[in-house]
């Protein structure tokens, strides 16, 4: 599989998910803009076949190279970048949960889920939009996870697949800050993710970001229950030239614990 394939498989996961991405990329289009994508973001469970290591010999066999680690302790998180082959591939973002730094309750749900898992599930690159491979938990285990970990929650049903593709503000020609990009996206009654602000970041660490909040869906749980649950989002990205004139190629810490909250299914009210 190539890299366009591949990204071209992971998109259209995406979009049926996320039908906001969709309607955000047309409203751009028709604005006369070219998207181009800054990163794609995947989550996953550092348990059974499907750990960080299991899935990013994916990215390496089509020409990614780790770039910086990261690290959210109360997220209870590990991150890695990664750089694509060519510039004009998007980088790739890769977390995934600290399990054991979850309850022994949370955990035990965790295993029952990983457990369901086949074992030669991530030999192929279309593990990263494979979705749930098991089955749907209870309404009671999703809220169990939910209390410890937001993630842990929307992992648990929404599955491996991007959970956002990420507009390039820089690649824009008419929308050339993210407040343009965040007002145009609001025109189309799409929220945006406040938290730690509505725009994260500054130019001063080379990076500013936004997202909106997670599109909504009914999710039947085991046993039939039904609830309105978060999939994916979309983001935006500005990135700055360090002293060199290079322009920056990682992620922010800071920013990205509050990007992680675009999926949050309760959002704080904002503080404004
Ligand atoms: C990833 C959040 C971090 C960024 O650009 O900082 C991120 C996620 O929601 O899984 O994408
Ligand atoms: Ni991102």
């Amino acid at each position: 599989m190539d890299i366009q394939q591949f990204f071209s498989a992971l998109w259209h996961d995406y979009v049926a998910m996320t039908p906001q991405a969709q309607k955000i990329q047309d409203a751009f289009i028709a604005d006369g803009e070219t998207i181009v994508n800054d990163h794609v973001a995947f989550r996953t469970f550092d348990r059974g076949p499907i750990t960080l290591s299991a899935l990013e010999p994916h990215l390496l066999a089509l020409g990614y190279t780790r770039f910086a680690p990261y690290d959210f302790r109360e997220k209870k998180l590990r991150a890695f970048g990664y750089l694509p082959p060519s510039p004009d591939m998007p980088r790739v973002f890769l977390s995934e949960l600290k399990c054991h730094e979850l309850s022994e309750r949370a955990q035990a749900i965790i295993d029952g889920l990983v457990s369901q898992i086949s074992p030669d599930a991530a030999t192929q690159p279309s593990v990263l939009w494979s979705g749930r491979l098991w089955k749907a938990p209870s309404f009671e285990q999703y809220q169990r996870l939910m209390e410890e970990s937001e993630y842990a929650a929307w992992l648990s049903i929404i599955g491996l697949r991007a959970n956002h593709f990420t507009i390039s503000v820089n690649a824009l020609s008419h929308h050339d800050t993210l407040d343009k990009v965040l007002t145009r996206v609001e025109s189309l009654g799409l929220g945006i993710n406040p938290a730690g602000g509505r725009i994260k970041g500054s130019p001063e660490v080379l990076l500013e970001q936004a997202s909106t909040l997670a599109d909504r869906q009914t999710f039947t749980f085991a046993g039939g229950e039904e609830h309105e649950i978060s999939t994916c989002y979309y983001e935006f990205a500005r990135r700055y030239p360090d002293a060199d004139g290079e322009l920056y190629q990682g992620f922010v810490a800071a920013s990205a614990d509050k990007i992680f909250e675009s999926t949050n299914v309760r959002q704080e009210p904002t503080a404004s």
